[in-house]
């Protein structure tokens, strides 16, 4: 094994359209997927208010940053997994606290694009929003987590999977030069093309690379126990076969979010965590 692994359960589905996600980390915990693994929870946070209580919010936030922050600063690996995907604001809050002067990328795994600010979200669910709100556009209590600067440079993170976004979080992010790979492009191309692409452009100008992944990014055939499935998605296998090959050394965070078992009675979708978390060890 070459990191040692800090895994944090980010336990919060208040920041969603549908509940659920937020009882995966007890889920693996319960029914013994971990320690086949050799794995457990380091600590499993929880969120119990609405997605309105911004201060309680920013609470559940910094306590999550503060987990991570505290693995990168003692050598290990921080390994996120979610509840909804408003969770990134805390754990890459922490990751960008910690690494100071050091420089990262985000490779972020979705079929959405989640750079919504609460003026321009239709739905006002928070889980469409982390990746503005680490550029710095947001709720003011979150991008002052830890940290008053912006926790992520826009050139640094690079979306692959995306198929289903509003108008607005396109233009933000087109206008920030941000890296989009489109599902088109990687339905042609494939995941490990355009992944291995992303990786190596990333890591040739950062010191550090995180993975996010959204399960909703894979396809449906895949993971189908999301709260927003959008089918034509990521080839699960594929994905694997790409982690696979990656230099683990770079890798400075895994954050694995939106897993609903609820609307997977066949446990599948919580079986592709554990895939992901086998790859990584
Ligand atoms: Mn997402």
């Amino acid at each position: 094994m070459n990191h040692k692994i800090k895994l944090i359960g980010a336990a919060i589905d208040a920041c969603a359209g549908t509940r659920g996600s937020a009882d995966t980390p007890d889920i693996l915990s319960r029914n013994s997927l971990l320690k086949p693994l050799g794995l457990e929870f380091d600590k499993i946070v929880y969120y119990t208010g609405t997605r309105h209580d911004i201060p309680k919010l920013t609470h559940f936030f910094t306590e999550l940053a503060l987990l991570t922050q505290d693995a990168v600063l003692n050598n290990q690996l921080p390994v996120i997994i979610g509840g909804d995907h408003s969770c990134a604001i805390g754990s890459w809050s922490g990751i960008a606290t910690a690494l100071k002067d050091q420089s990262y990328g985000i490779i972020w795994l979705d079929a959405h694009l989640d750079a919504h600010t609460p003026e321009d979200s239709e739905s006002g669910n928070i889980h469409g929003m982390p990746v503005a709100t680490l550029m710095g556009e947001g709720y003011g209590e979150f991008l002052n987590i830890l940290d008053n600067n912006p926790k992520l440079d826009p050139k640094n993170i690079v979306f692959i999977g995306i198929r289903s976004y509003e108008a607005a979080e396109k233009e933000r992010l087109e206008r920030l030069g941000v890296k989009i790979y489109y599902t088109e492009e990687v339905g042609e191309r494939g995941f490990v093309d355009v992944f291995e692409e992303a990786w190596n452009e990333l890591t040739s100008r950062v010191d550090k690379i995180g993975l996010s992944i959204d399960l909703d990014g894979f396809d449906p055939e895949f993971a189908p126990g999301v709260g927003t499935p959008a089918n034509d998605g990521i080839n699960f296998f594929d994905c694997i076969k790409a982690l696979s090959k990656i230099d683990k050394s770079k890798l400075i965070g895994l954050e694995i979010t939106e897993c609903n078992d609820h609307f997977d009675p066949s446990g599948q979708t919580i079986g592709c965590i554990v895939e992901l978390l086998k790859v990584i060890l």
